[in-house]
């Protein structure tokens, strides 16, 4: 079937672990590829156009990357339950606020822990994805600061819940939920003991993370990286050419689609499909996806 949800991850990342909740909320069916943790990612790449991150949804010959673009593909696709029933913007922009600024204290509590016990290989490639150095003594050093931060962040969960209800947007869990798991399962996976302390402080936290994970993942089944990118050769893409009228860049339909960013890096030529504020889809020749 071509148009069955193949998703690209690996168990312990923690913004696949955000997809794998929508799939449970929506009680989807899908796909696993289990991806390497690092690079080469020799049958993902191929497949991205040179994106390597975390992870990567493919229907067919489409392939989303990033979670903010999956979640909108999945809400798009299957409405029913919405992951956003009072609205887009909010839980969406929220996001960024569990990607970047509770992400990063989270890291360095995990890393400036277990960074002593990485492998080497691990450290190089995330210097050499992300343009700084890995350096566990720094977020050794960060860790007392980090920690308050990461406290401070959770509060913010538990005074949403704090009249008691059972999701942070009422009775059903929404994208809001999504975002606000995301890096309590990243330390409480990592590190329980470390969790600990902070759950037991904020019990309400405790108890709705505990209903989160009891929504599951929805049906999966696992899939060979070769059979995913055969299925891409194989389909043809359900994306259609879009103006972005207030594109504020001037960009159009056709022209190129690399980015001037040091990341992601996009070695295979693209052009660009369709534009909008909320994402950009990019095109390449079927020789180029092989
Ligand atoms: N903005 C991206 C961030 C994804 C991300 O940083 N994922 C981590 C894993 S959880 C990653 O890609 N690490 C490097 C790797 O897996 O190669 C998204 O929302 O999907």
């Amino acid at each position: 079937m071509s148009n069955e949800i193949i998703f690209h991850h690996y168990p312990t990342s923690p913004f696949s672990e955000k997809i794998r909740l929508i799939f449970g909320i929506k009680k989807l069916v899908w796909r696993s590829v289990e991806i390497p943790n690092m690079m080469p990612k020799p049958d993902l790449v191929p497949l991205t156009g040179g994106y390597r991150k975390t992870p990567v949804m493919q229907i067919g010959a489409d392939i989303i990357c990033d979670t903010q673009l999956i979640a909108r593909e999945l809400e798009r696709r299957f409405p029913a339950p919405s992951i956003v029933p009072y609205g887009k913007g909010l839980p969406y922009g929220l996001g960024f606020w569990a990607d970047r600024i509770v992400f990063m204290p989270t890291v360095a509590i995990i890393f400036g822990e277990i960074g002593d016990a990485v492998p080497e290989a691990f450290k190089k490639d995330r210097a050499a994805m992300s343009g700084n150095t890995f350096s566990t003594a720094t977020m050794k050093a960060a860790a007392p600061f980090v920690r308050d931060q990461f406290r401070a962040h959770l509060s913010f969960v538990a005074e949403q819940l704090a009249d008691g209800r059972s999701f942070l947007q009422g009775d059903e869990p929404t994208l809001a939920d999504v975002h606000a798991m995301m890096n309590v399962w990243f330390l409480n996976g990592a590190l329980p003991h470390v969790a600990k302390p902070f759950l037991e402080e904020f019990a309400n936290v405790a108890t709705w993370y505990a209903r989160l994970r009891a929504i599951g993942h929805g049906t999966m089944t696992p899939m060979d990286a070769k059979e995913a990118l055969q299925i891409a050769k194989n389909a043809s893409s359900g994306s259609k050419s879009e103006r972005d009228p207030y594109d504020p860049n001037g960009r159009k339909p056709g022209g190129n689609c690399s980015k001037p960013s040091r990341f992601p890096r996009r070695p295979h030529p693209t052009t660009t499909c369709s534009l909008s504020c909320s994402g950009d889809r990019c095109r390449r020749s079927p020789r180029s996806r092989t």
